[in-house]
């Protein structure tokens, strides 16, 4: 046990060259926690608030000197002198002390960064990893995580080509990927995914287009004729990688259409087309029926709620149907959507919700009601933090939804091997099995 001595935040850059937040928790044994968090670019409008500055004077008012003050004079005097390892009391505590649903008056900015270095402050003091902490601070044992071997590695969802707000004139859709479902180890899906990601740059090249990355580190090629042309490319790179769709690889893809959904109807540009709900539905199934399409997320829009229960209904038991804007890592929300059987599987990014604690019960109700976890990056703009991944280890997640490139990304994969490698054997991966509940 070890008393919160001090807690410190500042102001750093994201991988998207704006703010973010920073926290440094020093215990009074000594022992150093530090976290930093992420930022959307295509954030859902229900997902917790992140406190900008607004002072234009500064990086165009996307400063994070108030989060940073908050942190410092608000909840740093608070938490000082309680047990470290009370992530449970700490993170009530600061979502007591902001006294908004979405996190307003603090900003979920400055509660995750202190809710993060807290509990890796504990971790390191306890000597255990991130991963085996979260497990023994959520007593996570009981939902009966340990099947066999006692981890359950999560498969690398790559993003593979942007679109939508991650890129300029790439495509109306937000991110194609490859999902590796390989059963063999974390390091041989990853080493798999990155050869097809190799592949489709040659793939795209030869075809003319260039292959400058966007946000995420996936290609962002203009001058795609359509918004299905992603789709043959990836096949493509697939095939001539040598590797085997169903086996080695599916394809998922988050079309975030939130971001294209505007009275009543889709615009997809790019294909010349307006859409309906219905519509949007049939576009989707078209593609699952001619591609290995094994998860879409964000299909229909955070706000065109009455048409979901639709899209599981019609392809729910070929594919996950996964909630992103819709359900923003939010217990509330997750539960509204299981009654009303909208999804079979759930994103989950720690900054949409703003606390350890509240994305952990996320996760945990998701398990308890069959549905597939996905921890996710943010497109917006990354750090090198990878608490994302020792949390996706911690819960046996299905996947890690990252990108290929960029080192805020990569630091994510090469984190997951790490894992790997400490676990000497004691894992097996998710790989083909990721639908069921492991
Ligand atoms: C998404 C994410 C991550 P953003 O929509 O799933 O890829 O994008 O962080 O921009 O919301
Ligand atoms: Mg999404």
């Amino acid at each position: 046990m070890a008393k919160i001595k001090q807690i410190i935040a500042r102001e750093i850059l994201s991988s998207g060259s704006t703010p973010s937040v920073e926290v440094k928790c020093i215990l009074e044994s000594g022992t150093v926690g530090i976290a930093s968090v992420p930022y959307g670019a295509s954030a859902g409008i229900r997902e917790a608030f992140v406190l900008l500055d607004g002072d234009k004077s500064r990086f165009m008012g996307k400063g994070m000197l108030k989060a940073v003050e908050n942190v410092n004079k608000i909840i740093a005097p608070v938490l000082v002198g309680m047990e470290g390892e009370n992530q449970k009391e700490i993170d009530q505590k600061i979502i007591e002390l902001d006294g908004t649903e979405r996190k307003t008056n603090l900003g979920a900015n400055a509660i995750l960064g202190v809710s993060l270095a807290v509990a890796r402050a504990s971790a390191n003091d306890q000597k255990l990893p991130m991963y085996n902490y979260i497990r023994k601070a959520f007593n996570l044992e009981k939902y009966g995580l340990l099947q066999g071997k006692n981890y359950v590695l999560p498969n690398p969802m790559m993003v593979v080509i942007e679109g939508g707000a991650h890129a300029d004139q790439s495509t109306d859709l937000q991110e194609y990927m490859i999902s590796m479902i390989g059963n063999d180890s974390v390091k041989e899906n990853v080493r798999k995914g990155i050869e097809i990601y190799f592949t489709l740059k040659k793939v795209l090249k030869d075809k003319g287009y260039n292959s400058n990355v966007g946000n995420e580190g996936a290609f962002a090629p203009n001058g795609l004729p359509t918004n299905e042309t992603p789709l043959e490319l990836i096949k493509e790179a697939v095939e001539k990688s040598g590797y085997e769709f169903g086996k080695d690889v599916g394809i998922s893809l988050d079309p975030a259409v939130s971001e294209i959904f505007e009275n009543g109807k889709y615009e997809l540009a790019k294909d010349g087309k307006n859409l309906n709900s219905e519509e949007m539905i049939e576009y989707f199934e078209n593609w699952i029926e001619k591609y290995p399409i094994i998860t879409l997320e964000d299909a229909l829009a955070e706000t065109d709620w009455g048409n979901w229960p639709k899209l599981l209904e019609k392809i729910g038991d070929k594919v996950s149907v996964v909630g992103d804007d819709l359900t923003v890592t939010n217990p509330k929300l997750l539960q509204k959507v299981i009654e009303e059987k909208a999804i079979n599987a759930i994103l989950i990014k720690l900054n949409q919700i703003g606390t350890l604690s509240e994305t952990v019960e996320c996760c945990m109700l998701a398990r308890k009601n069959g549905i597939m976890t996905i921890i996710s990056h943010r497109g917006g703009g990354e750090t090198n933090d990878t608490t994302m991944i020792d949390l996706a280890v911690a819960v046996n997640a299905g996947f890690v939804k990252v990108g290929p490139s960029r080192g805020e990304r990569v630091e994510k994969y090469n984190r997951l091997m790490e894992i790997e490698d400490e676990l000497l054997g004691n894992c097996t991966v998710a790989g083909s099995n990721f639908r069921k509940i492991i």
